[in-house]
């Protein structure tokens, strides 16, 4: 299991490391879920710890895995990326959150680290369970190292709707990074389809919101929501063993909260000014007990809070106080677990008033201490614990007067409607409870998932046909990875029939043009489809011929094709462990797919040295580096070269575009075509891409194919 912290944050006391628990609702949460299971638990230990010192953890019942930071990850991945950024991003705030790209590349730096420690200590065929926020980029990272390993990721917080979530600049590579993981587990459903949604529109995924899975290539991510609850009983027993709270004559509406922004503390103390002020007949009856745990104290909007709420308690208290009461009793500290099981028992009213929380431990904390005379839970709808806490006063927290009157509503409600609502909220959380969601959650890790049906012509047509329209289409396609899967050399991709037969549906009609757009050599790409009624652009197009065209071969051609032979020799050099070059006239390809990863960096930096001191361009293409002639002429250039010979300069108002391609000297093509065209990148979404769509395989090109082939022109 990895978290950004671990179980305790340690100090250093006379030469020695002391521990105490970290706070907050994740730590609350997971430590009793590992000291069952069992396990290690990766994280930060809340000090920069010296060289070689270990971590004791004799005494617990899973080991402690240090990842360790220094002052200044911290401040960047911690206080900046993680609470400055995604923190407030996540709870809906984009008022507060700060976008720094130094804080992002940290944030990446040390969920490399993460990485490195779950890929490290994870036992042979174990599952990796990876928390919340600060580790997005974990599961990706170690799926590279540790491909064999079952992962699933669990998000403790909101996540935001599509139109927030896209403001960070780094959003598609934060879901690329989970989308690594078999499950990915949120509180609540909305949260859930609030992510299906951002996969769909930041990376073109196709998802299923019935079955909740990504297709995200060769896989499928199952998506679900698994609603945290609390150790119900344990909570129940501490909170019939203590004796009773000190709390005075008057009776006492609770808050416990980390000192957070997000949970509404300042509305909360103003709501309750509110009831003072409406319901006179309360003063010097009723008391606000707020604890609030010191919380991030780094990041200046936590202290600009701290402030805030000093003031604000002032300020009610200097307004209501009378000689022997005040209306808001104010702690800014952690109380001891037994202590606040006590507080939690006799408070007759828990004001749970979040602006925005993704569950809310402390609703249900409250509930299950409930185990005398029964109080009321006055619950935030802003917090994922409303979806199934019903039989709590819901509130809107920004509206003070509808808090105000749930307060009074709660302290003048009778014994039998308070017995029945809370009677009804216990039983859930009773059966609920943490260890009921650790189990199911790990079992849906465990199990084998949905798998997204096929591509249907239903969702091709929802694609295309707005598209299209009327218009004739002009279709480019690349071949290897496009048109035929991958193989292990390039003379072994042959055109399977089902493909060929689709191909030629398009190639029939008078209303489509279809071009074929390779990095082969022209007169290869063309004899391995053979059909003379298409375009061919062979060397990314640098020579394209076909009907309707005037054959077009790039000035320098000859020039670069004449140094060529000099180059392959200088590669064959260096080809080693079943490294090759392929010799295309003006361009050659290096393709070290048979290299062991081992052997590669160095081979691949020797490559591309060689190919820039002979005056080429070395560019990355699948497995393979590409010497190309540096003269700015791409995909994209071709493209546009079939389009104007075909349909003249103004080509968009006559014709729609639509290009398909798999490998990143496609990514020329979707650049120059974005805006224009549809555009659909073949294969996982692992890499960043320019098209519009993504097509998981080669299969689902067929079924785009297909539809192209067969389909209707509406006439109007
Ligand atoms: C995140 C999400 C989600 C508080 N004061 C004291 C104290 N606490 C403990 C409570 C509770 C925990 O801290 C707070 O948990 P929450 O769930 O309310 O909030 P976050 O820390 O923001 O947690 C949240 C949670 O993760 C789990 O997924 O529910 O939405 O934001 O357990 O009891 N504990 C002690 N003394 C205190 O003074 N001992």
């Amino acid at each position: 299991m990895a978290s950004n912290r671990l179980p305790f944050t340690y100090q250093r006391a006379a030469g020695k490391l002391d521990r105490r628990p970290s706070p907050g609702g994740l730590v609350s949460a997971l430590e009793p879920a590992l000291t069952k299971q069992g396990g290690v638990w990766i994280g930060w230990p809340g000090i920069e710890l010296r060289k070689g010192e270990r971590l004791a953890d004799d005494d617990l019942d899973y080991g402690l895995a240090p990842v360790r930071l220094t002052e200044n990850d911290v401040q960047r991945y911690y206080h900046g990326f993680s609470n400055r950024t995604l923190w407030p991003l996540f709870h809906s705030l984009p008022d507060v959150t700060q976008f720094e790209r130094r804080d992002w590349q940290v944030y990446a730096d040390v969920n490399h680290r993460f990485a490195d420690a779950v890929a490290k200590n994870a036992p042979e065929s174990s599952l990796v369970w990876i928390h919340d926020y600060h580790l997005m980029l974990v599961p990706e990272l170690v799926r590279r190292e540790r491909p064999e390993l079952r992962s699933a990721f669990f998000l403790h917080i909101p996540f935001p709707p599509y139109d927030v979530f896209r403001l960070c600049p780094w959003d598609r590579q934060l879901l690329r990074g989970v989308l690594a993981c078999d499950l990915v587990g949120f509180h609540v459903p909305g949260y859930a389809l609030n992510f299906l949604d951002c996969c769909e529109r930041r990376l073109g995924l196709r998802v299923d919101r019935d079955k909740m899975v990504v297709e995200h290539g060769d896989r499928t991510i199952q998506v679900g929501d698994y609603p945290i609850g609390v150790e119900f009983g344990a909570f129940e027993a501490t909170a019939m063993n203590q004796p009773s709270a000190p709390l005075g004559q008057e009776r006492v509406v609770l808050g416990v909260d980390r000192l957070d922004y997000t949970k509404g503390i300042p509305e909360r103390i103003r709501a309750f000014e509110r009831l003072l002020e409406l319901h006179p007949d309360h003063r010097e009856k009723v008391v606000l007990l707020q604890l609030a745990v010191p919380s991030r104290s780094q990041v200046a909007e936590y202290r600009e809070l701290k402030r805030e709420i000093d003031e604000l308690v002032g300020q009610v208290n200097g307004r209501f106080a009378t000689a022997g009461w005040s209306p808001i009793r104010y702690l800014y500290r952690s109380v001891p677990r037994e202590r606040l099981c006590a507080l939690y028992r006799d408070a007759h009213a828990a004001l749970v008033t979040p602006l925005r929380d993704g569950m809310n431990l402390v609703a249900k904390e409250y509930v299950a201490c409930q185990v005398e005379d029964p109080g009321v839970l006055i619950l935030s709808r802003m917090a994922g614990a409303a979806e199934t806490m019903r039989e709590a006063l819901q509130v809107n927290p920004f509206d003070l007067d509808e808090t105000a009157s749930a307060i009074h509503r709660a302290l003048s409600m009778e014994e039998d409607e308070r017995a029945s609502r809370m009677a009804s909220l216990r039983r859930r959380e009773r059966r609920d409870d943490l260890d009921s969601w650790t189990s199911t959650f790990l079992t849906a890790a465990e199990a084998h998932h949905a798998e997204l049906q096929p591509l249907t012509a239903a969702e091709i047509e929802g694609w295309l046909r707005p598209f299209i329209k009327q218009y004739p289409l002009c279709l480019f396609l690349d071949y290897d990875g496009t048109l035929t899967p991958l193989v292990d050399h390039p003379s072994k991709a042959k055109l399977g029939r089902p493909m060929r037969r689709a191909l030629e549906a398009c190639a029939e009609r008078d209303d489509t043009d279809v071009s074929i757009v390779s990095g082969r050599a022209l007169g290869d790409v063309r004899k391995q489809v053979g059909d003379d009624r298409l375009i061919y652009a062979g060397n990314h197009g640098l020579e394209i011929e076909g009907p309707g065209i005037e054959h077009f071969s790039h000035e320098d051609l000859v020039h670069y094709a004449g140094r060529a032979d000099a180059l392959a020799e200088e590669l064959d050099a260096v080809a080693s462990f079943g490294a090759w070059t392929e010799a295309k006239g003006p361009t050659l390809t290096f393709h070290y797919r048979a290299v062991p990863r081992s052997k590669r960096r160095a081979m691949i930096d020797k490559v591309r040295t060689i190919m820039t001191s002979a005056g080429y361009q070395a560019r990355d293409a699948h497995e393979a580096v590409e010497a190309r002639p540096p003269i700015g002429w791409d995909k994209g250039r071709a493209v546009l070269h079939v389009l104007r010979d075909r349909y003249g300069p103004a080509w968009s108002e006559h014709v729609r575009v639509i290009y398909v391609g798999d490998d990143l000297t496609d990514e020329d093509a979707f650049r120059f075509l974005a805006g224009l065209s549809l555009t659909f990148r073949v294969g996982s979404a692992d890499t960043p891409t320019a098209a519009t769509h993504r097509l998981a395989n080669t299969t689902a090109v067929q079924a785009l194919l297909e539809w192209i082939g067969k389909r209707r022109v509406a006439k109007d």
